[in-house]
Order: C-alpha cells, then sequence, then structure tokens
C-alpha cells in the first residue's frame, strides 16, 4: 500500500470541514457523501437523490408498460391480473382491519402494517408454489396472506388465540405455518435472512447430495432498507453467491427504518448495487407497480430454480401508515407522503386493468365485497375463538423443559403450574 493511500484513510481532521471550500473530505470510499453541510455545520452525509431510476429487467418492461395495452401486447392474463388484484385487495383490507381491531384493544404488542407495499409481497408471492418458502419479518401479515395462510388463521394469531396459525402463541410478528413454508415473522431486523440463506441451502443440499432431483424449491426472503445495513446481509449474500443457492432477496426499500431516512443512514442507498459486489445480479424496481414486481420476479426466481443462483432485487415502495400502530408518524414530510399516496399501487392495478379491458368496474367491485366479507369473517372468527390455556406458555420454549430436573415433591419442577406463570423456583 503506498504512503499516500494509507495517509488518505482515516485522516478527516476538523481543518477539512472548517476551510472556506467545503470540499470532499479525504476520507477513502464515502467521501462523495461526506461533504460539510454549511446549514448544519456538521458532516452528516447530505441525502443524496438516485441516479439511476429504473434499472435492468425493469426497464424493458417498463416501455413495455408504456405502450398502450392491447390485447396481444397485455403483461398478464386476466385470470392473472384478477388474482393479483384479489391479493392485493386482500392485503390493504385486512391491515385496515387489523388497525381498527388494535384500537379497539383486540390486540396486543406491536402490530406493523403493510399497507402501500402490497405490489412488493403480491408480484412475488403469487409466483412461488406451495413448497416455496417464504421469509418475512415483523411486518409479515401480507406475506402470510399472499402465501396462502387463510385469513381467519392469521386474525386468530393477531387476537392471540389457540386457532391462530400459531396456535395464539406467535402474536403479529411471528406468523409461521409449516404447511405453507412461511418460516417467519421474525422481531429483530436481518434475523430472517440467515434463516432463509439455510433453507435455500437446504434445497440444494436435498437436489444434489441427497439426489432429490424433484426438489427445485425456492426461497423468497423479504427485509427493508435499514435491515442492509446490518451484517447478516452481508454475511449470506456471499454465502448465497459462493454456493449459487435458489434464493430470492427481496429489499422491500420504503426509504424508511422507523424515524430515520435511508438515504441519510446509507452510505451508497442504491442497494440493489449490492448484488454484483458479491457476484450476483441487483435489479431495482418500482415497487408501487405489480406487474414491474412480478416480472422481475419471474426471471428472478427462474434463475433460482434453474440452479443459477441468487438475486438481489430492490423494490422501491412505501408504507402509508406509521412505522408500527404505536407511531404517530409525525417525522415523515406530508408532500413525501402525498406523492406516494398518488402512486398507490391498487389504485394503479385498477386503473391498467380496465383500461386495458381486463376487468369490469363491476367485476373489481366484486372482489372488493368478497373480500370485505372473508374480513369480517376472519374477526368473527378470531372473536369467537378460545384463548390458549395458560400451560401452553412455555410450550416450544425450551428444548426440553423435563432438564429442569425433578423437585422436591418428586415430580418434575416443569409440571409445577408456576414453572409456567414464571414464579417456580428452580
Ligand atoms: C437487531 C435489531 N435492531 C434494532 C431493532 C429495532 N428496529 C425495529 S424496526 C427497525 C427499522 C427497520 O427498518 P427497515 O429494515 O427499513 O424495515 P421497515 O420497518 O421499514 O419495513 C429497527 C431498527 C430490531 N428490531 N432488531
Ligand atoms: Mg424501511
Amino acid at each position: 500500500m503506498s504512503s499516500t493511500f494509507s495517509s488518505s484513510i482515516n485522516t478527516i481532521t476538523p481543518r477539512s470541514f472548517t476551510n472556506n471550500n467545503p470540499s470532499l473530505t479525504p476520507f477513502l470510499g464515502s467521501a462523495r457523501n461526506l461533504r460539510f453541510n454549511p446549514l448544519t455545520n456538521s458532516t452528516l452525509p447530505i441525502p443524496r437523490l438516485r441516479q439511476s431510476n429504473i434499472f435492468a429487467v425493469s426497464d424493458v418492461k417498463q416501455k413495455h408498460l408504456n405502450s398502450s395495452p392491447s390485447v396481444g401486447n397485455l403483461l398478464i392474463t386476466k385470470e392473472e391480473a384478477l388474482e393479483l388484484y384479489e391479493d392485493m385487495v386482500l392485503g390493504r383490507t385486512f391491515e385496515d382491519m387489523c388497525a381498527q381491531m388494535y384500537y379497539r384493544g383486540k390486540m396486543f404488542g406491536f402490530v406493523h402494517l403493510y399497507n402501500g407495499q402490497e405490489a412488493v409481497s403480491t408480484g412475488f408471492i403469487k409466483l412461488l408454489t406451495k413448497k416455496d418458502t417464504v421469509v418475512s419479518t415483523y411486518r409479515d401479515h401480507v406475506h402470510a396472506l399472499s402465501k396462502g395462510v387463510p385469513a381467519r388463521e392469521v386474525m386468530s394469531e393477531l387476537f392471540g388465540r389457540t386457532t391462530g396459525c400459531v396456535r395464539g402463541q406467535g402474536g403479529s410478528m411471528h406468523m409461521f405455518s409449516k404447511e405453507h413454508n412461511l418460516i417467519g415473522g421474525f422481531a429483530f431486523i436481518g434475523e430472517g435472512i440467515p434463516v432463509a440463506t439455510g433453507a435455500a441451502f437446504t434445497s440444494k443440499y436435498k437436489r444434489e447430495a441427497l439426489k432429490q432431483t424433484n426438489c427445485d424449491a425456492v426461497t423468497v426472503a423479504f427485509f427493508g432498507d435499514g435491515t442492509c445495513n446490518n451484517g447478516q446481509f452481508y454475511e449470506c449474500l456471499n454465502m448465497a453467491a459462493l454456493w449459487k443457492l435458489p434464493i430470492v432477496f427481496v429489499v422491500e426499500n420504503n426509504l424508511w427504518a422507523i424515524g430515520m431516512s435511508h438515504l441519510r443512514a446509507t452510505s451508497d442507498p442504491e442497494i440493489w448495487k449490492k448484488g454484483p459486489a458479491f457476484g450476483m445480479p441487483g435489479v431495482h424496481v418500482d415497487g408501487m407497480d405489480v406487474l414491474k414486481v412480478r416480472e422481475v420476479a419471474k426471471e428472478a426466481i427462474e434463475r433460482a430454480r434453474r440452479g443459477d443462483g441468487p438475486t438481489l432485487v430492490e423494490c422501491e415502495t412505501y408504507r402509508f401508515r406509521g412505522h408500527s400502530l404505536a407511531d404517530p408518524d409525525e417525522l415523515r414530510d406530508p408532500s413525501e407522503k402525498a406523492h406516494y399516496a398518488a402512486r398507490d399501487p391498487l389504485t394503479a392495478l385498477k386503473k391498467y386493468m380496465i383500461e386495458s379491458k381486463l376487468a369490469s368496474e363491476a367485476e373489481l367491485k366484486a372482489i372488493e365485497k368478497k373480500i370485505d366479507e372473508l374480513v369480517e369473517d376472519s374477526v368473527e372468527f378470531a372473536d369467537a375463538s378460545p384463548h390458549p390455556p395458560r400451560s401452553q406458555l412455555l410450550e416450544n420454549v425450551f428444548a426440553d423443559p423435563k432438564g429442569f430436573g425433578i423437585g422436591p415433591d418428586g415430580k418434575y419442577r416443569c409440571e409445577d403450574p408456576k414453572f409456567t406463570e414464571g414464579t417456580a423456583h428452580v
């Protein structure tokens, strides 16, 4: 390493920021972001806009979409479009109902809603088969619904009832269904990424080591922009590329991590670029447009299924509500919110379907009505379902609760009701 090179590392001095020329600092690597900000007299990165809009696959598709739709030029069939619309309406209606139920005291703990991001869940998950795996975050209700977990089971889980998909033991942030290969629901950010990488490894291992040649299951991992500044993301990109795992990493970039702006927190805000850095394709797509998401998803999923390895897809999207239902959402600029509200993915798909004569207003209304009834039914079902017995509280918490041994009364300590209540002396 030359002396010039080494001396330019970590040599930020106060002088660089206070001279008359608010030029680049000598800090290597992030120099183009670290400019002196005369307004705040600080060196916080000044948010900069993206240099490119839509990249790679989506570029091609955008041209497609812009051409006036005619029957021979449509991107999807009527059946497919109706399925996408129904799934997005289900996601939106379900989440709106969750907000009502939360404020009525029917749900406890943190509840993070997905409004605005529906095109991502629908665009990807509706292309998957039942045996493919989905890994979500704490914003997981809609991923569960898209993957086919019945609304009744998701709502009951939120109500903490035994009929929930985790028997009421998981709640909002821990949706899980073995049957549907939805393997979380995770409260810690980034926690699902290694789990998803493991699921993809399982699939490859079964096919290549155990010679189960029919095993071509793909894993799709969803996570947020803020999560991409977490080390697990990088470790998993590395392993997935190294072993050519059948996985798609889907970043739902809604521009915010609670109250922290993505542009402010991230040295290079173009997340998709991190794919090529690890030797996998990186794609940036308009996450408010389900058709564009679907086109990109198709290619990434097929690539994984063929055995060609992982893809990183960054979907630019927006959440229409606060971070969670406990967030008053006062930090985001109203004009930013209005900008994205005008790009509502449901309205956009509806417009496309009507203009291209894929469906009539009446057909779409009928779907909305059907979903309203389904969601109402899920609430009635959840509300009428039993609460779990207290003895369930510690089930699946310890690998072997009997490991706590036998008490002075000669019985297993874990059989003492106080054990479950957490007040037993063990
Ligand atoms: C390991 C860990 N650190 C911090 C938190 C607190 N936390 C909860 S949500 C969140 C922001 C995540 O933002 P992003 O990944 O963009 O997802 P979004 O909520 O926007 O969907 C943080 C830091 C956490 N849950 N886990
Ligand atoms: Mg975010």
